[in-house]
């Protein structure tokens, strides 16, 4: 068996023009938004959405992925992330999902949610979603991201599931650090949210009666680096105290024909069918 590992950085991976024109893009779009004012006023907060709402819907449709930055699927980048993928999870591959995710820093936040969503220890979530007007809902956007493991994304899948990051910010020296606990995909699909304990580097959390304890990584990523994880592997985004705010590109991967869970079917591309699936398949095209 290789090792189970499941979690790697990749430096270097993508091409610098593809990342810069990507970055210049989302920049411009997020200047533009607070041009025009980014959040609801807290009045329209109180009397459009419910304090557990999850905020306007984020579309294959309206989202920035599929639309502005579509032509990043047919960059070269894109090419050497699907032929990684076809290495890790074979040739029966879907990318079904992709996101553009905006951490603000918190100065670009309004004070009267900085009061709802602040301290951060004891928080269950850090989206911005609830907060945002619906014609800006075209990037995911947060103000942190407490611990959690991707499943939580896709709570109706099998979590045949990898993450594929590319940052576009640096995110140490405050710009929303990003921090993997690398071996915790042994956990599998644990109950959601949680809150751990975080002392010195050192992740805990109860599971099945007894204290699991595993080391925390906050890799320095650089632009260019691609970062993949299992679903299973617990993360974590630290609040973005820095001027700028912290933008990344996300692509999901699975293996076609399991269970991604997602039910606006328009985020998925197929990206490659082997022999064996197009033989099988193929009546349904007959
Ligand atoms: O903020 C980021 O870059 C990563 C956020 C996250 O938790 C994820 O993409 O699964
Ligand atoms: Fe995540």
């Amino acid at each position: 068996m290789a090792d189970s590992k499941a979690f790697f950085i990749y430096p270097k991976f993508a091409e610098l023009s593809d990342v810069q024109k990507a970055l210049d893009q989302i920049r411009g779009y997020y200047e533009e938004t607070k041009e025009k004012g980014l959040f609801l006023s807290a009045q329209e907060c109180q009397s459009s959405s419910p304090s557990k709402g999850y905020g306007p819907k984020l579309t294959s449709k309206n989202s920035l992925s599929y639309n502005e930055l579509s032509w990043f699927f047919d960059s070269k980048t894109f090419h050497l992330l699907t032929q990684e993928m076809t290495q890790l999870l074979g040739p029966d591959l879907d990318m079904f999902m992709a996101r553009v995710l905006i951490t603000l820093p918190t100065c670009d936040i309004p004070d009267y949610i900085l009061e709802k969503i602040l301290p951060v220890e004891g928080k269950l979530h850090g989206s911005l979603g609830t907060y945002i007007k619906p014609e800006f809902a075209r990037a995911s956007f947060f103000a942190y991201n407490p611990w959690h493991n991707d499943a939580i994304d896709f709570p109706e899948s099998d979590c045949y599931l990898v993450n594929s990051l590319f940052p576009l910010t640096r995110r140490n020296n405050g710009q929303a650090p990003l921090s993997f606990v690398p071996m915790s995909q042994k956990l599998g699909k644990i109950p959601q949210p949680f809150i751990p304990t975080v002392r010195s580097k050192q992740f805990s959390v109860k599971h099945n009666d007894a204290i699991q304890t595993f080391p925390i990584e906050t890799p320095d990523v650089q632009i260019q680096d691609m970062i993949l994880w299992h679903a299973f592997v617990i993360h974590n985004v630290g609040l973005n105290t820095s001027l700028e705010p912290a933008i990344s590109l996300r692509f999901n991967f699975c293996p076609s024909y399991r269970n991604n869970g997602v039910r606006d079917v328009g985020h998925i591309r197929p990206i490659s069918r082997s022999w064996i699936s197009n033989a099988t398949e193929d009546y349904k095209n007959f």
